[in-house]
């Protein structure tokens, strides 16, 4: 309960900010950022999501972490769009399925883009398999109406949930994004690169772009490359930073 109104307060004090995790592409260069949460706590200093997410998903509290990391966001895009050195860069951000399935979403967030003068074109949504299941009806209204508008659908965590492939068919799509564990695992296991081979010919196939995460080493790199992928995220290219810091190393790495 503590907890929980300590987010409460944390919210109406706009205390959660984005920290900036780097994507690549097959040239090593910068093309975006997931949106990371993190909590600025005025005693306990920054928390990640691992303290927070799962209280706030519980106490119906996730929905506006999410909605203030959108306006972020959008707000970053605005000003982005300004220059051409970083007019493209895009920003994916985590959404929960209780946000996604408010009636009024598309509305809300059609108006922040217009509101902030964001590019919707590089605003990604990451969405997971197990929540898109829920409704999959509404979550296929709710993706077109967006898609119209530009604004573009990964799948987080692709191939851990327990649904079937079925849904792929159905779901107006941009991304798959290839879940950690089958990255962590490609040097020991051979299961995994078998399981990342058969994700990127899918996503081939169904002209659907993968980027893997946790993505950590040199031969983890190289591996994912000689299959087919081309997007990546991890600690090898950088962690989730700060806007600042984030900015900084457009500018050395440009
Ligand atoms: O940085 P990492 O520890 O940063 O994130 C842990 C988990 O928290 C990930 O599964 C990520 O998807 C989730 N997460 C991070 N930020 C957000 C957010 O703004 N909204 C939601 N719903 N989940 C988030
Ligand atoms: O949204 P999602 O569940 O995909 O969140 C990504 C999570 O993975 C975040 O907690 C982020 O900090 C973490 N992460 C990102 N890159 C790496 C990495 O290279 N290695 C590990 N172990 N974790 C990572
Ligand atoms: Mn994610
Ligand atoms: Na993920």
């Amino acid at each position: 309960l503590l907890l929980e109104e300590d987010i409460c307060r944390g919210l109406q004090a706009e205390e959660f900010i984005p920290f900036l995790q780097p994507q690549l592409d097959e040239s090593a260069r910068v093309i975006g950022a997931e949106v990371l949460a993190r909590w600025q706590h005025p005693q306990r200093g920054l928390l990640g999501p691992g303290v927070f997410i799962e209280v706030a998903e519980r106490a119906g509290l996730v929905e506006q972490i999410d909605v203030q990391m959108l306006h972020q966001a959008c707000h970053q895009l605005a000003l982005w769009r300004k220059s051409p050195a970083t007019a493209s860069l895009s920003l994916a951000v985590n959404l929960s399925a209780r946000l996604l399935y408010q009636p009024d979403f598309v509305d809300r967030l059609l108006r922040l883009l217009q509101q902030s003068g964001a590019n919707p074109h590089r605003l990604k949504l990451e969405l997971t398999e197990t929540m898109l299941l829920d409704d999959m009806p509404a979550a296929i209204a709710c993706m077109h109406k967006l898609r119209g508008h530009g604004i573009r659908f990964s799948i987080d965590d692709f191939g851990t949930g327990y649904s079937s492939l079925a849904y792929l068919q159905k779901l107006p799509l941009d991304q798959l994004k290839i879940d950690q564990s089958f990255v962590r695992e490609l040097s020991e296991n051979g299961n995994s690169l078998a399981i990342i081979k058969a994700i990127c010919a899918l996503a081939g196939s169904l002209q659907l772009e993968v980027i893997a995460e946790g993505v950590e080493t040199d031969e983890q790199h190289k591996r994912l490359w000689d299959v087919g992928c081309r997007h990546f995220q991890g600690y090898l290219f950088g962690r989730p930073m700060s806007l600042e810091k984030f900015e900084r190393l457009l500018t050395t790495a440009g």
